[in-house]
């Protein structure tokens, strides 16, 4: 799977190489002040808006002819972050997507993709992210640790995805500032969108929250605001309406 498809990529693009393109990169941009910053500037709810072609739970979501110009939507609309989903296997995503995305919009990118080795981290700053993902489960608390702190080093700021209890106590005693609670169970696939609420209130009030997955409409934004999300991370709803960039002004107001 990822790792299979990591190692290929390896023998094309060494980590030298990659280190060279993240090094004559321009500067990652400030993700966590797009998302807010310190908890007395978090005026108001921020959008993480993704790019997402299909997911494992619902197969194709929608076809995205050109993931750049769906960005620059997402950006007229106020998305602070977008998201642009590189696995390539479960998702369709691909770092094509991430340079496409890159070339049109200014806004801080995420690199969404299932971060298992430091050369993801550098791939992902190679093609311009501003921010990656770290999931919990998927992890040890050294690898935490380690790749936490290779993308600070790069200038990016890192999302630290947690599904229950016991990994949000993991994020958070990874020092992690920005915590995803996704409220999408990673085995069962299932949204269980009342679990967002008792999970956010064990993270510390300096930590940004980003409350992942489930977001239908305003009802749900509103839902995750009332229950302590400083950010909400928002795909199928998205990709699959006509005018997301409406949409997304929507969830803002
Ligand atoms: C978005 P939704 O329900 O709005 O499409 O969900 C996002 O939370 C989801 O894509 C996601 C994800 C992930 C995908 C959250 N964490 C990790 C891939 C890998």
């Amino acid at each position: 799977g990822v790792r299979e498809d990591m190692e290929a990529r390896k023998r094309l693009v060494s980590i030298a190489e990659l280190k060279d393109l993240a090094m004559a990169a321009a500067s990652a941009r400030d993700a966590w002040a797009a998302l807010g910053g310190p908890s007395a500037h978090r005026d108001q709810l921020k959008v993480i808006a993704e790019i997402k072609r299909r997911s494992p739970s619902k197969g194709d979501l929608a076809t995205i002819v050109d993931p750049a110009s769906l960005a620059e939507q997402y950006a007229d609309g106020g998305a602070a972050v977008i998201s642009v989903l590189t696995e390539q296997r479960r998702f369709n995503g691909s770092l094509a997507d991430l340079d496409a995305v890159r070339a049109r919009v200014d806004v801080p990118l995420l690199r969404k993709d299932f971060t298992l080795d430091e050369y993801q981290i550098w791939e992902a700053r190679a093609h311009g992210a501003d921010l990656i993902l770290l999931i919990v489960a998927a992890l040890t608390d050294s690898q935490l640790q380690e790749f936490s702190a290779l993308s600070h080093e790069l200038g990016m700021n890192v999302l630290v995805e947690a599904h229950t209890e016991e990994e949000i106590e993991r994020a958070v005693a990874a020092k992690a500032r920005i915590v995803g609670v996704n409220v999408r169970n990673l085995k069962t696939l299932d949204v269980d969108r009342s679990v967002f609420a008792s999970l956010a209130g064990m993270i510390p009030p300096e930590a940004l929250i980003v409350a992942e997955s489930g977001v239908r409409g305003v009802d749900d934004v509103t839902h995750y605001a009332a229950s302590g999300a400083n950010a909400i991370l928002v795909g199928e709803a998205l990709v699959s309406d006509s005018t997301p960039r409406e949409r997304i002004a929507e969830f803002t107001a």
